[in-house]
C-alpha cells in the first residue's frame, strides 16, 4: 500500500496536470491580468507556429526565441489550428496599441494583439511560461503550459534604458546585445547618450573632427571608438525589429569637452564668473578659441559650449540635422545637465535655440530636469534624474516628464558598499529599492497624467565590459520594467522576488552576468 501511494504520487508528478498553474508563471513584468483553467498545452516537436494577418516578422522572430529557448526548431504553417502556437492581428484583442492577449488550451495557444509591436510583447510574455527545462527527458521533449487567458498592456508608453557610451564606447555588437537582453522586459526605448567631455561617439559628416580627435579616446584613456552613421542605422534598424526606439542624446552645451578638443573655434575659454571666485575644474577650457586637451579623468561639469557665437549655432544644427535625419523615432535629447560653467543667462537662451532646432528637423526635445529653467515648447519632455522642482517646473510649463531619479533608477549605482564597480554619489541602490516605488508617489506634483514613462539610465565611467554592463543592469532593470509597465496595485515585491528566480537561470542558461542579490533566494 505504501508503494502504492509512492508510486501514484511520482505519477501524478510526472503528468502535464502537476504544471503549476498560468497564474503562477514568473512573468516579469508582471501582466495586467492571467485567469487559470484546466488543463495544459503540450510543445513538442511536432507543434506548429502559426499566424494570420501581417504576422510573419513576428512568428520568424519568436520561432528564434523557442529554439534557443526549448531547442525545438518548430515548423512554420500559416494555417495551422491545432497543436498549434497561433499569431494573429486582430484590431480588438487589446484597446492598447502595445496591448495583447494569449489564450492558452490543450489544443493550441493563441496570441493575439492588434499590432506587430503587442504580438512581439506578447510573445517575450508567453516565453517566460514555458518551463526552463522540458517535463519529459529523451529526444521528444515536450514543455506543457497551463491553460488560461493572459490580458495584458503597458501602464506606461515610455519604458527605457539609457546607455552611456561616451565615458566608455561599446561596440555595435555589444548594443545590440543589449538590445535583446533588455527587450525580454519590454523595454521600448533605448536612449543612447553618444557624446560627453570624454568623447563623441557619432559621425557627423559636416564635423569629421568631433569623431577623428573627439572620439579617439575615453575615460582611463583607452582607444575610444565611434559609431559612423552606418553604425548608427544599423542599431536603429536592429532595436526597430524589436520594436524599441533609439533616442540620441548629444548633451549640451556643458558635458562638451570632447567637442572643445575637436574644434576650438567652439571654446569661450576660462572666464572668470561674476562672483569673482577662481573656477577650478576649468582651468581645462584654457584659451577662446582654441581647442582644449582631450579629457579622460571622471569629473563632470567644467566644460562649455561658447554660447555668445553664431558658429556654436551653425555647429549644433549641423549635428541635429544629421543625426535626425538617420533616426527614425521622435526624440532628440538635448542633454542640458550640470552645465556649471554656463551662466544661467546664456544656458536659458541656449537651450531655447537648440528645441527650436530640434523642432525645425521635426524631433521632440527631451532634456535632463536642468532644461526647465528655460522656455520649454509645448512637446519637450523633462527628464527628472535629480531636482523634483525643477521637474515640476517643467510641467506648470506644460511639458511631460519622464521619470529617472537617481536614487532609484540609476543603474551605475552600487548595490551596496561592497559592489566592485558603480558609482555611489545617490545612493546604495539594492533590488528592493529599485522595484519598491512608484513614479507617480514621488511628489504630490507630479502626477500621472504628466508622466510619458520610466527610463533607467547606464553611466558608464566605471563600466568597461559587456560582464561590467549586465552586472549593473540585472536583475535591476527588471525591477525597473515592471515599474514602468505593471500598474502599482497589482506590483508586490514579495511576489516579485519568487517570480526574479527563473530569470536567474535564464541568464545563466544564457551567460547573461547578474548580480546574486542577497535578498533573493536564487
Ligand atoms: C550625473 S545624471 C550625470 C552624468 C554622470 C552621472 C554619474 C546626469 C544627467 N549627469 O554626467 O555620468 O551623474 O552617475
Amino acid at each position: 500500500k505504501t508503494l502504492g501511494v509512492s508510486l501514484a504520487a511520482v505519477l501524478l508528478s510526472c503528468s502535464s496536470n502537476d504544471t503549476a498553474p498560468l497564474s503562477m508563471s514568473p512573468i516579469i513584468p508582471l501582466p495586467v491580468s492571467i485567469v487559470d483553467a484546466d488543463g495544459a498545452f503540450k510543445i513538442g516537436s511536432t507543434t506548429k507556429i502559426a499566424y494570420s494577418g501581417n504576422a510573419l516578422n513576428e512568428v520568424q522572430k519568436f520561432s528564434e526565441s523557442i529554439k534557443s529557448l526549448t531547442g525545438l526548431g518548430l515548423e512554420i504553417e500559416e494555417g495551422a489550428t491545432s497543436d498549434a502556437i497561433i499569431f494573429a492581428i486582430e484590431a480588438n484583442a487589446s484597446s492598447n496599441a502595445e496591448g495583447y492577449k494569449i489564450d492558452i488550451n490543450t489544443e493550441r495557444v493563441l496570441i493575439s494583439a492588434p499590432t506587430e509591436a503587442g504580438l512581439y510583447w506578447g510573445a517575450q510574455t508567453f516565453l517566460q511560461v514555458i518551463p526552463a527545462d522540458g517535463t519529459d527527458s529523451g529526444l521528444n521533449p515536450k514543455f506543457a503550459v497551463s491553460a488560461g487567458t493572459i490580458e495584458d498592456y503597458p501602464e506606461y508608453e515610455y519604458r527605457g534604458m539609457m546607455l552611456d557610451v561616451a565615458r566608455h564606447f561599446f561596440p555595435v555588437s555589444e548594443v545590440k546585445h543589449l538590445i535583446d537582453n533588455i527587450s525580454t522586459y519590454k523595454i521600448n526605448h533605448l536612449h543612447l547618450h553618444l557624446s560627453d567631455d570624454q568623447g563623441w561617439r557619432i559621425e557627423i559628416k559636416s564635423w569629421p573632427l568631433l569623431t577623428e580627435i573627439g572620439g579617439s579616446t575615453q575615460v582611463g584613456g583607452g582607444a575610444g571608438g565611434f559609431y559612423t552613421q552606418e553604425d548608427y542605422k544599423e542599431i536603429v534598424r536592429y532595436a526597430a525589429e524589436r520594436h524599441m526606439v533609439i533616442v540620441p542624446e548629444i548633451d549640451m552645451p556643458g558635458h562638451t569637452n570632447s567637442a572643445l578638443a575637436a574644434y576650438g573655434e567652439l571654446n569661450p575659454g576660462i572666464k572668470v564668473p561674476d562672483d569673482g571666485a577662481v573656477p577650478t575644474e576649468r582651468t581645462q577650457m584654457g584659451v577662446a578659441g582654441q581647442p582644449t586637451p582631450l579629457y579622460t579623468g571622471r569629473d563632470v561639469g567644467f566644460s562649455t559650449l561658447d554660447t555668445d557665437k553664431p558658429v556654436t549655432y551653425k555647429f549644433i544644427e549641423d549635428v541635429i540635422r544629421e543625426i535626425s535625419e538617420i533616426t527614425p523615432g521622435p526624440y532628440f535629447h538635448i542633454g542640458g545637465d550640470e552645465s556649471h560653467v554656463t551662466a544661467m543667462e546664456d544656458y536659458v537662451p541656449f537651450i531655447e535655440k537648440a528645441q527650436a532646432i530640434v523642432a525645425k528637423y521635426g524631433k521632440k526635445s527631451l532634456g535632463w530636469d536642468e532644461v526647465a529653467h528655460a522656455e520649454l515648447l509645448p512637446n519637450t519632455v523633462v527628464q527628472y534624474w535629480a531636482k523634483a522642482e525643477n521637474a515640476i517646473m517643467g510641467i506648470e510649463q506644460g511639458a511631460k516628464v519622464l521619470i529617472s531619479p537617481a536614487v532609484r533608477t540609476y543603474l551605475d549605482m552600487k548595490y551596496d558598499s561592497t559592489t566592485h564597480i558603480g558609482l555611489n554619489w545617490a545612493a546604495y541602490i539594492e533590488l528592493d529599492e529599485a522595484y519598491n516605488w512608484d513614479p507617480t508617489t514621488l511628489e504630490e506634483e507630479i502626477k500621472r497624467e504628466h508622466i510619458v514613462g520610466v527610463e533607467a539610465p547606464l553611466w558608464t565611467e566605471t563600466v568597461v565590459t559587456r560582464d561590467d554592463i549586465e552586472f549593473l543592469t540585472f536583475p535591476r532593470l527588471a525591477a525597473v520594467a515592471e515599474v514602468a509597465w505593471t500598474p502599482i496595485e497589482k506590483r508586490n515585491w514579495e511576489d516579485f522576488s519568487k517570480r526574479i528566480k527563473y530569470h536567474g537561470v535564464l541568464w545563466e542558461n544564457s551567460g547573461v552576468n547578474f548580480y546574486r542579490s542577497p535578498k533573493i533566494d536564487w
